[in-house]
């Protein structure tokens, strides 16, 4: 990479008292921007012309040569986005990672103001491959940060080290979330509840939209609709689930409500350009916004979460920050004017990029602190910035019900995955807009390898809840559940690894494998390094060719039918999801199926693959699923499983006897292609125990039933060939 190669280092000297105003209007607002122009740029090049990054974008991963419209980062509330743009949504990360064969580098350019970038490939003249980037930012300082590399994961370690890695989720958040703009009073929440058990459907979460609260006041309920939220919640805590209420950041003017005036007299409260108190429209009508720039503020909202002041909150009570780009109705370009004042004496110009990240660390440890450090929380932001891995999920944000939302969907989780924010959904189903049965089986399959995996819709649309769809639809969308639920225990290791490294959850296939063939395929991925997800986008496919990546073999989830490497015809009618384990790993699934994941004594089943040359690796991580025990005690499990030479090993890499003990009910070997006359497991000192299994050479699977071994022991099982 070098830096400066075209000699754009640039800085606009702010002005001095003497020279005249730079006042700008637009739209009929007026910046007056009363330190003149203070933008800052400089450029970089790199040899390759594979850069990808810079999320979010409703846009290819692969970034694309700018020519007039660059891709611009500055958090907006944007209403019905347009899919395949470099205008700004939501949040955005600056963060680009250059990739080629002989190296992966990662370049953050750590400024929070409005950025643009500009890229553009080189030219003939030029020593090829090379692209050139331009980073302009509004104000604020030239401050960037290298990571060489040199491969993909080594770069989401070494960004992680600087900017944090994801926190690990209670296990329930991977689950699945049921919401709706809105759920209309406890009686329709619980009649949600009642259809979920009633039609089989595992659900973990239910979510409460702004219509739940008193006017648009947070940290209140509508007193006529929402009078007893207590029976909501002691009845999802009598089923093992958990709700999640929405707390936004503009604060209802209203003289009798308790917060805006404590935020008042604590001049907590973000400022105009003239000092005083800003006001804008939002949800509840005339509104503050809370400077979450202040740290002594943030305290303080941190302190609202506490179960005294947060009526009928539990630690069953989760939350989600919306509109903290922030959305101000009547603002420009639907938020802040930049020349209003934050604590510290800067101008929201500086920091807007990270208003929204600051509220949503707030929150975060709002809910720790209730629960005095113990209880991990989950909080979803729709606005982030670098470093929002740390405080929980972000989504899309407002996508629409269209098979071009499903596409984009894959491409933006994708880099923001790769940009250090792996804990990540966009809305099944679409927002805006009502999809057809055939969009909402293809999105719950797709939805069911999200990282964050929700149904959400706008509060115009039809109802939408999987009963509310005929056969087949219904059991298509209670199979892409039960799906998600079988591979729970996969996703949370992933989750624990990404805690541990940084490293993307899902991943484009240049994650995973060295062929530059795979750097423009964005319609495809990885979940972790073992499941390839080819998700059907398209509407009425029923065969779609399907690259197979690397060298080895993979087999079907669920069929266990082999692909070889290279192109396939597959068959892909409405019941099938095309989700394949790689030759060489080992999955731990559950193949029960549950009501939601906190139901425990589960049963595993062992998925070993073996690769070409008989061998295969894997690694289960287990803990409460809930408390900081993981780290405060160490009271974690984390098996290895490694099969070769007719064997396959479980050893165990740390285990605390207070994690629970699940057993193993099966183990599926896969790969085996000769006749097997006997399978033994050794456990203890030299003890033999001879196992009953079934063998499908066709298939060449070969399945051992009830091994009777516990998922955190030692063990070998090896089996003999006739
Ligand atoms: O709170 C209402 C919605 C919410 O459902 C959605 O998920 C957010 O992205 N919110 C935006 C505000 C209104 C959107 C039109």
């Amino acid at each position: 990479m070098i830096a400066n190669e075209r000699n754009l280092l640039k800085f606009e000297a702010a002005k001095n008292e003497t020279e005249s105003s730079v006042e700008e209007t637009f739209n009929g607002f007026t910046d007056s921007k009363p330190r003149g122009n203070t933008a800052v740029s400089l450029d970089f090049t790199f040899n390759t012309f594979y850069l990808y990054g810079i999320p979010e974008h409703a846009d290819a991963l692969l970034l694309r040569d700018t020519e007039e419209t660059p891709y611009r980062l500055y958090n907006l509330d944007v209403f019905e986005y347009e899919v395949h743009s470099p205008a700004a949504l939501y949040g955005h990360v600056p963060f680009l990672l250059a990739h080629s064969v002989d190296f992966t580098t990662g370049l953050l350019w750590l400024n929070s103001a409005e950025t643009w970038v500009d890229l553009e490939s080189g030219t003939e003249k030029e020593k090829l491959p090379r692209k050139h980037t331009q980073w302009i930012s509004e104000s604020g300082l030239v401050d960037f940060f290298v990571f060489y590399g040199p491969k993909p994961k080594d770069v989401s370690y070494q960004y992680s080290r600087m900017t944090g890695t994801t926190c690990l989720p209670p296990r329930w958040a991977l689950g699945y979330h049921q919401c709706r703009w809105n759920y209309n009073d406890v009686a329709d929440v619980v009649s949600v509840l009642d259809n979920f058990d009633k039609h089989n459907l595992p659900v973990d979460v239910l979510w409460l939209d702004i219509e739940h609260t008193d006017q648009k006041k947070y940290f209140t309920w509508d007193p006529k609709k929402f009078e007893q939220p207590d029976i909501i919640l002691q009845k999802l805590h009598q089923t093992h689930r958990k709700l999640v209420t929405i707390v936004d950041p503009h604060i209802k003017k209203d003289p009798d409500y308790q917060l805006h005036q404590a935020l008042l007299e604590k001049d907590f409260y973000v400022k105009d350009k003239e000092g005083r108190p800003y006001e804008g429209h939002c949800w509840p009508g005339s509104s503050m916004w809370p400077d979450f720039i202040n740290p002594d503020m943030r305290n303080f909202w941190a302190n609202q979460f506490v179960f005294e002041k947060y009526p009928y909150s539990t630690n069953d009570l989760h939350i989600w920050n919306d509109m903290n780009e922030p959305s101000v109705f009547n603002g420009p370009e639907t938020t802040m004017p930049k020349d209003n004042l934050h604590f510290g004496g800067f101008e929201h110009r500086d920091v807007h990029n990270i208003y929204g990240l600051q509220l949503h660390r707030a929150t975060a440890e709002g809910l720790m602190r209730r629960s005095g450090y113990t209880e991990r929380p989950f909080v979803l932001s729709r606005a982030f910035f670098a470093g929002s891995q740390r405080y929980g999920a972000v989504w899309t944000g407002d996508n629409a019900a269209t098979w071009e939302h499903l596409a984009v969907s894959v491409p933006m989780l994708l880099s923001l995955n790769i940009a250090g924010l792996p804990f990540c959904g966009a809305d099944v189903g679409g927002f805006f807009g009502d999809p057809s049965p055939e969009l909402m089986v293809r999105w719950y399959q797709l939805g069911a390898f999200y990282p964050f995996f929700r149904a959400h819709s706008h509060v115009d649309t039809k109802r939408r809840e999987p009963w509310l769809f005929e056969e087949p639809y219904l059991d298509r969308i209670r199979a892409a559940l039960r799906h998600r639920y079988n591979i729970l225990a996969y996703m949370y290791t992933l989750f624990h690894e990404s805690h541990l490294n940084g490293t993307a959850i899902m991943r484009p296939l240049w994650y995973e494998f060295e062929d530059e063939s795979l750097y423009t395929v964005e319609d495809a991925f990885m979940l972790g390094s073992a499941l390839y997800v080819a998700p059907v986008l398209r509407e009425h496919v029923t065969e779609m060719f399907i690259t197979f990546p690397g060298e080895e073999n993979w087999y079907h989830l669920i069929t266990n039918e082999k692909r070889s490497p290279g192109t396939f015809l597959e068959h892909v009618d409405l019941s099938f999801i095309p989700v394949y384990q790689r030759g060489g790993t080992v999955l731990t699934i559950q193949k029960r199926s549950r009501r939601s994941s906190q139901i425990i004594n589960n049963f595993y089943t062992l998925r070993v693959v073996l690769d070409s040359k008989g061998r295969s690796m894997g690694v289960l991580y287990t803990d409460d699923g809930s408390t900081f025990d993981f780290k405060a005690k160490s009271a974690y499990c984390l098996v290895r499983y490694s099969a070769f030479d007719q064997r396959l090993e479980s050893r165990l890499g740390h285990f605390s006897a207070s994690t629970f003990d699940n057993r193993i009910e099966e183990v599926i070997i896969i790969g085996v292609q000769k006749k097997v006359a006997k399978v033994l497991l050794h456990f203890e000192e030299d003890q033999l125990l001879s196992l009953s299994f079934k063998q499908n050479l066709q298939r060449e699977t070969l399945i051992v039933k009830n091994p009777a071994v516990s998922v955190a022991s030692e063990w070998i099982l090896s089996w003999q060939l006739s």
